[in-house]
């Protein structure tokens, strides 16, 4: 295949054009153009696509199968035309067709189809497995709506549906002739035929899974991979006829199961709530994706037997649990292989990922609706409960507090992570903290047992798009330093030779300037977007991420507080311009997040309106925090907050993304800051607060925060500030009462109170150092030199070599 010139470039966008649009290049609207430049590219991948295929096919290589329910893409076009070399030939054509290139990346929607986290890296994910060559495929649901967009409408989180895959269809590929049939409910009928007991599901309810692919072009390289994203369609309309033969009630049933399965992604983020509707999502999605695989590998092998051989299935989380009893039903009941066959099969197929220690996001789900639901799939897992328990017993001499803990099936409850752990070859965390804590607390028995599935693999990000094609100016800066491009496909080895230029006036000065200029890009940005002025002078200080209480948002409300009221006291006191900047949903049932939203939005009214803070203090709520603003937000970040109780982040990635971009760490010693700080020192991030280790036993020896707030004169004054609210009259007494005595959960459950003088301190050190302009350049230069462990390409590599044991491209 040639590659693009301009020239050839303008060619097939005009074409795109006239054949889709029936316009020219003249006539064409801004987002006929932003399509016309997707069509050229799909069909560009469209073709890699093929011939990798055929390739793997060949080859007979084992594929890596990542099931998700969520893979919050962002958006395509930049990334795809950065991936395949054609950035520049498309940027020039677009801008020769009379149209600001920016201007046509700006129309594409974001494929939000995740909540945070876990979602960006399963598209983080993907990118990586498809550069390193591997033959991968994810999986996941084609919602019509993903996560809500959000609006601040008078200080309050508003959230309205968002409408994607109209704007986004050119990178959807309907797959028809590959449709899946998913079956729910119904009754069980069993019969022996000789001695083989056959057990058939009648009367089930039908629900048509149509396949959507989206393609993955790897960066540098031909293999593609692709996105498998299933759309629910009902296996007929309404059809009169059917009322004849009883069978209206059925079709109208289908029908509805159908429309509403595929409707919207669940908003809540680390938090678990057992709604029928999503359960059938998830076994939607995974019967769906089983079967595809099954078929596929029997039309290449003529046989199941080697199943686990050529597959392997990494679930991210235990969303997609049910993988592991649905590959069970199809190898015993349509393949026809025993229960052993098939538990060796399946048990040496899947991989479980952990993503979090917060016992309210771990999947319970009520028996009955398992059943009813689900009656074979529940019957497979009622035997493997079985089988588990006798080995727990067998293992542990009958301990009962082991075998209550390990049980799969326990007070009418189905608990997935250990249904993960007995049906998987492997289970892993995502930071060493993470799986350590894994190991120690939350799945010790487990450990104890079969020391050998515990791994663990810390996450990363996709620096190619995370840095590369986000901060140009720092990827020029990082080229002619390193020697070209070859920290694209080796940061690990590469961005180290920074470190060398600490020292070195005039790189530091470069890099101070780059971090301006995307700092004045932002201004631009949130000018555009929200109407309201940054100071490009200030610290940008950073908080973006889910709202949540354990990440604390609040402690850093509290400090903002306490440097206003100090302002107040003593309005000539020295105050280094600060910026806080804020971007955060809240799960639209959350009603203390919510409230936290509202504060923030109060206190950054104060602020933002008196006087004595111009040009010093600024506080800003980002709306719709999303991909696409994070696109913008991290290059012009000079500090990230990473500041969640101990313990309770698995990993984070926000905080690698931060310190790519050359911003410093204010943070506690959690999920993956533990492995930053590793590599950057203590003098090289601003630690602050208790340890996991101190977290635990402050809360075993009884943790008082009422004490802390009699005894600390500031702590009391900006408690009382908050709880009586600000200008707007909005009280917040209700989220001090929370902090101080709790009321249905303990009082500060996640110690922001204990972590409060540490954490001011460690921002006081902060802006001194801000202050120290060489000090401060030096510090984001060792932030970015040794970043390079947190590229997803190592993740990946992990994963290949630890967990899945396939090969790739070094
Ligand atoms: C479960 C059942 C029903 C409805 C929703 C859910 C659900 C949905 C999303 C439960 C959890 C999530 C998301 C969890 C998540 O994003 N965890 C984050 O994963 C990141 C990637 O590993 C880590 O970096 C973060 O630390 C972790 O919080």
């Amino acid at each position: 295949m040639e590659k693009f010139t301009k020239e050839s470039m303008k060619r097939a966008i005009g074409e795109k054009l006239r054949l889709n649009f029936g316009c020219t290049e003249e006539e064409a609207t801004e987002a006929n153009m932003m399509k016309a430049c997707a069509m050229v590219l799909r069909d560009r991948m469209s073709t890699q696509y093929v011939e990798s295929r055929s390739a793997v096919r060949k080859k007979q290589l084992r594929r890596v199968h990542y099931m998700s329910m969520e893979f919050l893409m962002g958006r395509s076009l930049m990334k795809n035309a950065y991936n395949l070399g054609v950035l520049e030939p498309m940027k020039e054509a677009i801008a020769d067709m009379g149209f600001k290139p920016a201007r046509i990346f700006d129309m594409e929607p974001d494929a939000g189809l995740g909540n945070g986290g876990l979602g960006r890296l399963a598209a983080c994910y993907l990118d990586s497995l498809t550069t390193l060559e591997i033959p991968a495929r994810g999986y996941s649901i084609c919602y019509e709506l993903g996560l809500f967009r959000q609006k601040i409408v008078d200080g309050q989180q508003i959230e309205l549906p968002d409408n994607w895959r109209d704007q986004s269809d050119a990178w959807l590929i309907p797959k028809p002739d590959e449709v899946e049939e998913v079956h729910f409910g119904g009754t069980l009928r069993e019969f022996w035929d000789g001695d083989h007991l056959h057990i058939v599901n009648e009367n089930y309810t039908r629900v048509l899974a149509i396949p959507c692919d989206m393609t993955i072009a790897g960066y540098d390289t031909k293999h593609s991979n692709s996105l498998r994203l299933w759309d629910a369609k009902s296996p007929k309309p309404i059809d009169m006829s059917l009322f004849s033969k009883g069978e209206y009630l059925r079709a109208g049933e289908e029908q509805a199961m159908a429309e509403v399965i595929a409707k919207v992604l669940y908003p809540e983020d680390n938090h678990y709530e057992g709604k029928s509707l999503r359960l059938r999502q998830q076994y939607f999605f995974v019967s769906a994706t089983v079967q595809s695989i099954v078929r596929k590998h029997i039309q290449n092998y003529k046989t199941v037997t080697n199943f686990h051989e050529k597959n392997v299935i990494q679930i991210n989380d235990t969303h997609p649990a049910l993988v592991i009893p649905e590959l069970m039903r199809i190898l015993m009941d349509d393949a026809g292989l025993s229960w052993d066959e098939a538990w060796n099969i399946t048990s040496n197929s899947v991989a479980y990922t952990n993503h979090t220690v917060l016992a309210e996001a771990l999947e319970r789900w009520p028996q009955d609706l398992m059943q009813t639901l689900l009656p074979r799939v529940w019957q497979i897992i009622c035997e493997i409960a079985r089988r588990w328990q006798a080995q727990v017993t067998d293992f542990y001499h009958g301990d009962e507090a082991k075998v209550r803990n390990m049980a799969i099936i326990w007070d009418n409850e189905v608990r997935m992570a250990n249904l993960c752990i007995a049906g998987g070859m492997a289970v892993n965390g995502v930071s060493a903290l993470h799986s350590d804590i894994l190991r120690k607390d939350v799945f010790k028995d487990a450990y104890g047992m079969q020391p050998e599935k515990f791994q663990n693999v810390t996450n990363g990000i996709d620096h190619r798009r995370w840095l590369a094609e986000i901060n140009p100016g720092l990827d020029k800066l990082i080229q002619d330093l390193t020697g070209g491009k070859d920290y694209l496909h080796h940061p690990g080895t590469a961005l180290p030779k920074l470190d060398k230029f600490a020292n070195d006036k005039e790189i530091l000065l470069r890099l101070d300037e780059i971090k301006r200029a995307n700092k004045l890009e932002l201004a631009k940005f949130v000018k555009k977007e929200q109407g309201f002025i940054l100071n490009p002078d200030a610290i940008f200080d950073v908080q973006a991420k889910r709202l949540h209480e354990y990440k604390r948002q609040l402690l850093n409300v509290m400090n903002i507080t306490y440097m206003y009221l100090q302002l107040r006291d003593n309005p000539n006191m020295e105050l280094r311009p600060h910026t806080f900047l804020f971007g955060a949903k809240a799960a639209p049932g959350y009603a203390v997040a919510k409230r936290i939203i509202r504060l923030i939005n109060s206190l950054a009214d104060q602020i933002n309106s008196d006087p004595l803070c111009k040009d010093r203090l600024q506080v800003f709520f980002l709306e719709n925090y999303r991909v696409s603003m994070a696109e913008v937000l991290m290059p012009a970040s000079e500090v990230s907050q990473q500041i969640s109780t101990a313990g309770k982040e698995a990993s984070g990635t926000g905080n690698m993304k931060f310190m790519m971009n050359g911003a410093l760490t204010v943070g506690t010693l959690d999920g993956a800051n533990v492995e930053m700080h590793e590599v950057l020192g203590d003098e090289n991030m601003f630690l602050f607060g208790l340890k996991t280790e101190e977290v635990k036993e402050m809360r075993d020896t009884g943790y008082n925060p009422y004490r802390l707030y009699s005894r600390d004169g500031a702590l009391h004054r900006v408690l009382d500030q908050i709880s009586q609210g600000f200008r707007d009259g909005i009280r917040y007494d209700d989220i001090v009462e929370r902090l101080l005595f709790g009321g249905g959960s303990p009082a500060d459950e996640y110690m922001l109170l204990a972590d409060f003088v540490s954490y001011a301190d460690a921002m006081r050190r902060m802006a001194d150092t801000y202050g120290d302009r060489t000090k401060w350049n030096q510090m984001s230069l060792h932030n970015i030199a040794r970043s390079g462990i947190f590229a997803a390409d190592r993740s990946i590599a992990d994963y290949a070599d630890r967990i899945w044991h396939v090969p790739y491209k070094k």
